[in-house]
């Protein structure tokens, strides 16, 4: 029998500074119901997803801050979403701002999970690509404070069984799908299906003429690119429309292990959509062009995981 598995991109608009997690908690519901009566089992809700993008504002008081994090997952706030999914057997991914110790030490991650039908909690992320700068920038439009905000993911890339056919999906968020790195170690764990959430804002903050159909290409040219190299399905879900007057991208995919997107959102507000995924699609590139086994080369990749930055060094 063919394995499938019905997915749904549940993409947010606009939270502001002043909506309660109450009443994000209640859309990110809405939605699952509606993804639920398409038919789908598998919900993918966008990074961050609880509260407005708070790294473009800069802040010093740190209880300010910890406002956005969530120290419990699930937590009173957040527990009637799991429930709802325990109820309607629908499995998801939600992005959100952990507080956590670790050793002694407060730790601070820009994470996401997968949830399982059941209700429990099967697999944790923390980014690892973290985007922006620590410092502020008075002279920008907003900031994107990322790297002072959040650690860098200790987790890795790793993938996970879910579902009764044992779909292996692998999880990432937002900044982490441009990086080709990041598909590949997920995809050399046997991910047959890579989601992820995404907060993009319309404006390059450091390159502000950069157009803006340009920024939506290299999202979709980076989703479909680690879809087909990778023979896996990528879904990727937007926090879209203007947080507090700052706009960002909509676009939510679903993208088949061919590179073609199949589903696609048209708004920039609460949208869903889905789509019946085959998940033997990928099944012959992994056994042809892209035969891990067969055709990587490793011996020539050592650079890859021993230099970091670029260094000039011509053969010639
Ligand atoms: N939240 C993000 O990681 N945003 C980045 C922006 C800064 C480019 C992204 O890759 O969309």
């Amino acid at each position: 029998m063919a394995r499938r598995l019905k997915v749904a991109a549940a993409q947010l608009g606009p939270i502001h500074r002043a909506d309660s997690r109450a009443s994000v908690v209640k859309r990110l519901m809405a939605m699952m119901r509606e993804a639920h009566a398409s038919g789908a089992r598998f919900v993918v809700f966008p990074e961050l997803a609880l509260t407005t993008f708070f790294p473009r504002w800069w802040m010093t008081d740190q209880a300010e801050i910890d406002r956005y994090f969530e120290a419990q997952m699930p937590g009173p706030e957040t527990q009637p979403l799991f429930e709802l999914g325990r109820q309607l057997k629908v499995g998801f991914y939600l992005g959100y701002a952990e507080l956590t110790e670790e050793g002694g030490k407060t730790k601070r991650y820009n994470t996401s999970v997968l949830v399982a039908p059941n209700g429990q909690l099967v697999g944790k992320y923390r980014k690892v690509h973290l985007p922006g700068h620590s410092e502020h920038l008075p002279e920008a439009a907003f900031q994107h404070l990322e790297k002072r905000y959040f650690d860098v993911g200790n987790l890795g890339f790793d993938v996970w069984r879910m579902f009764d056919e044992n779909v292996l999906i692998g999880q990432c968020i937002c900044n982490d799908r441009r990086w080709p790195e990041t598909y590949r170690v997920m995809a050399l764990k046997g991910a047959e299906m890579i989601v992820l959430g995404y907060n993009t804002p319309n404006e390059n903050l450091h390159t502000p003429e950069e157009p803006q159909h340009i920024r939506v290409f290299h999202h979709r040219l980076s989703c479909q690119a680690g879809a087909y190299q990778n023979a896996s399905w990528v879904i990727a879900t937007a926090k879209a429309g203007r947080e507090d007057g700052f706009g960002m991208h909509g676009e939510s995919l679903i993208v088949a292990p061919t590179g073609e997107i199949v589903a696609k959102t048209l708004t920039e507000g609460d949208e869903v959509i889905a789509y019946d995924c085959d998940l033997s699609l990928g099944e012959y590139l992994r056994e042809q062009t892209f035969n891990f086994a067969k055709h990587r080369r490793i011996e020539h990749y050592k650079l890859i995981t021993e230099r970091t930055g670029v260094k000039a060094e011509p053969a010639n």
